[in-house]
C-alpha cells in the first residue's frame, strides 16, 4: 500500500509533463518561461530518475530479502556514456517522453544531446564493464560494481593545428544519475609498518600500525535492466581526507594550511582517471587509487556478508568477485589479510576462501600492458600487503617444487617476484594464483593465453582453470539506441522486440533478404545514418561528405597494434593511385569516406604522431582540387561513446585490422557489424569468431596470421627485411614534405624501415591494397552489399552481452538470476 505514495510513476504524457514542470520548477527552481533545453534536460532526467529510485529500492530489497550468491564486477573503469536515453527505452517510456517535451516545444533528441557523457574509461575494457552492468540488471542478477568515482574522466580531446590537445573532462557539476552515500564511508590505511605479537592463545599475528587513513565515500548509481524490474547498483568510491584528531589538532594548532594540504592530498586519489590504455606506467598514485577502491569495496562486501551472520566458510557461497584485469588484483591480498589478521584464521582456510571467492579476465597479451609493482613501493605504501604477497608466493613455489622437483627454471618463470632491480610484483601472477577461474576475451587470445603468456600455470594448475568467454556488446544501447529505425524495422519483421532480450532471434530476418521493401527500408536507414553522420562532420569539421561514398571507419584508441598507420598509409596509396588516373580512370574510382576517430594516450608520443600524420593528410587530400568527392579523409575529434552511437550506424566498413595475436577481442567490431556494417580485418580477437558466425563471404580478411608472427619479427630482426614497393612510394610521398614537413613523421617512417617493423605493417601492405580494392568492387554491386548486411546482422546473435554474462554466471560465478515475477 505504501508504493500508491509515490507520486513518481508516471506512465501517460500528462503525468510526465506535470513531473517534468513540477522538478523543472521545484527542484531546479526554474521559470516554465525561461526553460532551457538544459533544463529540460535536467527535468526529464530528474522525472526518469524518480521512477528508478523506486525500482531501485525494491531490488535491493528483494535481493537482501532473497539471500542469493551476489555478483560484484571490480572494474577501475566504466565507460557509461550517457543514462537518459538508456533509461527511457529500459522503462518503455521514450515515446511518452518524446510527446510531452514536444508538446512543451523541445525535440526529445536536442534534450538527450545535453548530457554530458559519465567517460570513467579509456576504451574497451572499460566499455566491457559497462554492458556487464546493463546485462546483469536486464536478466536479473543480483550484482553490484565497484568502481572508483573520479572527478576527472578520460580526457577531451582537441584538435589543435592537427595536434591532440588535452583538455580536462570535469563532469560532475549537477549529474542526476549519482546519490552520495555520506554516510557509508570506510577508512582506508597507506603506509605505516608492521607490529609482530603474539595473540591471547600464544599465537604469532601481525598489526598494521600507524601511516595515513584517507576517507572513502560511497556514491551510488542506479543501474536498470531492460524491461525488468531489477535495478542494480554502481557504487564508486570517492576520497576525502578523514576527519580524525589529526586535522582537528593541526586545526587547534592553527596550523591550517597543511590541514588543508592533508585534505588535498587524499582527494587526489579518486581525482583523475589514468589516461593509460594498455601502457603500464607504474606510479604510484595508481598502486594508491588501486588499494583504496579495493579496500574500500571489501570492507563494503564483507559488511554486507556479516549481516547474514554465516560462517566464513560460506563467502564464496554467497560472494562472487570478477577482477576485471589485474587493476583489482590487491583485493586477493587484502581479502587473505583481513581473514588472517583480523577475523583470526588459518592461512589455509583463508586462502582456500580467497580462491573459490575470486575470478580473473585477462584482456591483453601485450607484455606493456601487464602490471608491475616495484617491490619498495609496495612495501613502503603497503608493508603487510608486501609481507602477504610473499608468503603468497613462498607457498605456491613449494607446490611447485614438489610437482617439479627437477625443474629449477620454472620456479624463477612463475614466481611472483621478478628478480629485477628493482624487483618487481607481477600482478597477472597473482591473479592466476589467488583465482579459481582465469579467463581470456576471445578464443584466439585464451589460446594464446595458454600457450604463450601463462604456459606455465597450464602445466601447473592443469587446463581447467583457464576458459574463453568471447566478449559480447548490449543490444540495448548498441542497436536499439543507437539504431531505433533499424530495431523498429526488425520488430516490424519479427513481430516484436524480443530480440533485444534474446538475440539469437534476430536469425529470423534472414529469412527476409530476398524480400524488396525490406531491403530497400533496410538501404534507406543506412543512408539516414550516414546523413546524420555527415551532418555531424559538416559541423564540427566543416567539410562536406558524399553520402553516396563509401563511408569507411576506424574508431577506437590509438596504438600502433591497432595499426592506425596502415590505414592511413593506404589512404596515402589511394590518394597517390587517383592523382596519377586520367579523366576517364577517375570515373570508374568508387567514392571513399575515410573516417578516423580515438584518442592517445597523453604521452605517448607515436599514436599523436599517427594523428597528426591523419590530420596532415585530411588538409591534402580534403582541399585537392583533382580528387573532389573520390576521396575525403575526416579526424573526428573526441571520440566517445556518444559519439560512437552516431559513427556506428553509419558505416559501410570498418577497419578491425591489429597485427595477429595483439588485439585481445575487440567490442567495436560487433558493434559495426550489429548495426549492418562490413568489416576490414585481420584473423585477429573475434574477427575470427565473427567470421565464423556470418561467414567468410560476408567479411574483407587480410593478412598474416598470428602463427607467422614470431617468425616475420624473427626474420626483421635479422636484418631478412624489404619494405613494400607500394609503401615505399607513399614514404616518398611522406619524404617530399607532401603532408607538411617530413621531419614530423620520421618516427612512424622509420619504426618500419629502420627498426624491425614490430608491428608487420609492410608485411600486410600489399594483402590490405588489394583487399580494399575488392571492397571497391563489392560494393559497387549495392544489390549483393545489401545482403551481406541483412546476412551479418541476422547471424550476430551469438555477440550478445547477455549470452557472455550467462556464461561467466555458469563457468565462473555460479551464480543464479533472481526471480521478479512474484511481487516482494
Ligand atoms: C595497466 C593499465 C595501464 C591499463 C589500463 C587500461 C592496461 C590496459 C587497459 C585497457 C585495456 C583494454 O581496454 N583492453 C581491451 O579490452 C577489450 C575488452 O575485453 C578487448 O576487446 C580489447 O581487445 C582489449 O584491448
Amino acid at each position: 500500500a505504501w508504493r500508491k505514495h509515490s507520486a513518481a510513476e508516471f506512465n501517460t504524457k500528462e503525468e510526465f509533463e506535470k513531473d517534468l514542470v513540477r522538478h523543472i520548477e521545484t527542484t531546479l527552481a526554474r521559470s516554465m518561461y525561461n526553460c532551457d533545453e538544459l533544463a529540460a534536460y535536467s527535468g526529464t532526467a530528474l522525472a526518469f530518475r524518480d521512477r528508478l529510485i523506486i525500482e531501485w529500492n525494491k531490488t535491493q530489497q528483494r535481493q537482501t530479502f532473497k539471500d542469493q550468491k551476489r555478483i560484484y564486477y571490480l572494474s577501475l573503469e566504466f565507460l557509461m556514456g550517457r543514462t537518459l536515453d538508456n533509461a527511457m527505452l529500459n522503462v518503455g517510456l521514450k515515446e511518452t517522453a518524446r510527446d510531452g517535451l514536444s508538446d512543451l516545444g523541445f525535440r526529445i533528441e536536442d534534450v538527450i544531446n545535453q548530457e554530458h557523457d559519465a567517460a570513467l574509461g579509456n576504451g574497451g575494457l572499460g566499455r566491457l564493464a559497462a554492458c556487464f552492468l546493463d546485462s546483469m540488471a536486464t536478466l536479473n542478477y543480483p550484482a553490484w560494481g565497484y568502481g572508483l568515482r573520479y572527478r576527472y574522466g578520460i580526457f577531451k580531446q582537441e584538435i589543435v593545428n592537427g595536434y591532440q590537445v588535452e583538455v580536462p573532462d570535469y563532469w560532475l557539476d549537477n549529474n542526476p544519475w549519482e546519490f552520495p552515500r555520506h554516510e557509508i564511508t570506510v577508512d582506508i590505511q597507506f603506509y605505516g609498518n608492521v607490529k609482530k605479537y603474539q595473540d591471547e592463545s600464544g599465537k604469532i599475528a601481525h598489526s598494521w600500525e600507524d601511516g595515513e587513513i584517507v576517507r572513502a565515500i560511497a556514491y551510488d548509481v542506479p543501474i536498470p535492466g531492460y524491461g525488468t524490474k531489477t535495478t542494480n547498483n554502481l557504487r564508486l568510491w570517492s576520497s576525502k581526507a578523514s576527519s580524525g584528531e589529526f586535522d582537528f589538532q593541526k586545526f587547534n594548532a592553527g596550523d591550517y594550511e597543511s590541514a588543508v594540504a592533508d585534505q588535498q592530498r587524499a582527494e587526489t586519489i579518486s581525482a583523475v582517471l589514468y589516461p593509460n590504455d594498455n601502457l603500464e606506467r607504474g606510479k604510484e598514485l595508481r598502486l594508491k587509487q588501486q588499494y583504496f577502491w579495493c579496500a574500500a569495496s571489501l570492507f563494503d562486501i564483507i559488511r554486507r556478508f556479516k549481516k547474514t551472520k554465516r560462517a566464513w566458510g560460506e563467502f564464496p557461497d554467497q560472494v562472487a568477485i570478477q577482477l576485471n584485469d589485474t587493476h583489482p588484483a590487491l583485493a586477493i591480498v587484502e581479502l587473505q589479510r583481513i581473514l588472517i589478521d583480523k577475523e583470526g584464521l588459518e592461512w589455509d582456510e583463508a586462502w582456500q576462501i580467497v580462491t573459490k571467492t575470486f575470478g580473473y579476465t585477462n584482456h591483453t597479451v601485450l607484455p606493456e600492458a601487464l602490471e608491475k609493482w616495484s617491490v619498495p613501493l609496495m612495501q613502503n605504501l603497503l608493508p603487510r600487503h608486501l609481507q602477504i604477497i610473499y608468503e603468497i608466493n613462498l607457498f605456491f613455489l613449494q607446490s611447485v617444487e614438489k610437482r617439479f622437483p627437477n625443474d629449477r627454471e620454472i620456479l624463477s618463470r612463475v614466481s611472483i617476484i621478478e628478480e629485477s632491480h628493482p624487483k618487481m610484483v607481477r600482478m597477472a601472477y597473482l591473479a592466476i594464483i589467488g583465482s579459481h577461474k582465469v579467463n581470456g576475451v576471445a578464443e584466439l587470445h585464451s589460446d594464446l593465453l595458454k600457450t604463450t603468456l601463462f604456459k606455465d600455470f597450464v602445466k601447473i594448475y592443469g587446463p581447467d582453470r583457464f576458459t574463453n568467454v568471447t566478449n559480447g556488446i548490449t543490444p540495448r544501447r548498441w542497436l536499439h539506441q543507437a539504431n531505433p529505425r533499424l530495431s523498429a524495422l526488425i520488430a516490424e519483421k519479427l513481430g516484436s522486440y524480443d530480440f533485444l532480450k534474446d538475440l539469437t532471434l534476430l536469425d529470423k530476418i534472414e529469412a527476409f533478404v530476398d524480400d524488396k521493401a525490406f531491403r530497400e527500408e533496410w538501404a534507406v536507414i543506412k543512408r539516414e545514418n550516414k546523413l546524420r553522420l555527415a551532418e555531424h562532420i559538416k559541423a564540427t569539421t566543416g567539410y562536406d561528405v558524399n553520402p553516396n561514398a563509401l563511408f569507411d571507419v576506424q574508431v577506437k584508441r590509438i596504438h600502433e597494434y591497432k595499426r592506425q598507420q596502415l590505414n592511413i598509409f593506404g589512404v596515402i596509396h589511394r590518394y597517390l593511385s587517383i592523382k596519377a588516373m586520367s579523366a576517364e580512370e577517375k570515373k570508374k574510382v568508387v567514392p571513399r569516406v575515410s573516417i578516423f576517430g580515438g584518442k592517445a594516450a597523453p604521452g605517448y608520443w607515436m599514436a599523436k604522431t599517427i594523428i597528426h600524420l591523419i590530420n596532415k593528410v585530411a588538409d591534402v587530400v580534403n582541399k585537392d582540387p583533382e580528387i573532389g568527392d573520390l576521396l575525403k579523409v575526416i579526424f573526428i575529434a573526441d571520440y566517445n561513446v556518444s559519439k560512437a552511437e552516431i559513427i556506428c550506424p553509419a558505416s559501410d566498413l570498418s577497419e578491425h585490422i591489429s597485427t595477429a595475436g595483439t588485439e585481445g577481442s575487440g567490442t567495436s567490431n560487433m558493434k559495426f557489424v550489429l548495426n549492418g556494417g562490413l568489416i576490414i580485418g585481420t584473423c585477429d580477437g573475434a574477427n575470427i569468431e565473427i567470421t565464423r558466425e556470418i561467414g567468410e563471404q560476408n567479411i574483407f580478411l587480410f593478412g598474416n596470421l598470428a602463427e607467422d608472427v614470431e617468425d616475420l619479427r624473427h626474420k626483421h630482426f635479422y636484418g631478412d627485411f624489404k619494405l613494400d614497393p607500394q609503401l615505399e612510394r607513399v614514404f616518398d610521398a611522406i619524404k617530399d614534405n607532401m603532408f607538411g614537413d617530413k621531419a614530423d613523421f620520421t618516427a612512424l617512417t622509420s619504426s618500419i624501415e629502420e627498426h624491425g617493423d614490430y608491428y608487420l605493417v609492410s608485411d600486410d601492405f600489399n594483402s590490405y591494397i588489394t583487399t580494399h580494392e575488392m571492397v571497391d568492387e563489392a560494393f559497387q554491386n549495392q544489390e549483393e552489399w545489401l545482403a551481406k548486411s541483412i546476412t551479418s546482422v541476422a547471424r550476430m546473435g551469438f555477440f550478445s552481452m547477455d549470452r557472455v554474462t550467462n556464461e561467466y554466471a555458469d563457468s565462473i560465478w555460479n551464480v543464479e538470476p533472481l526471480d521478479v515475477t512474484e511481487e516482494t
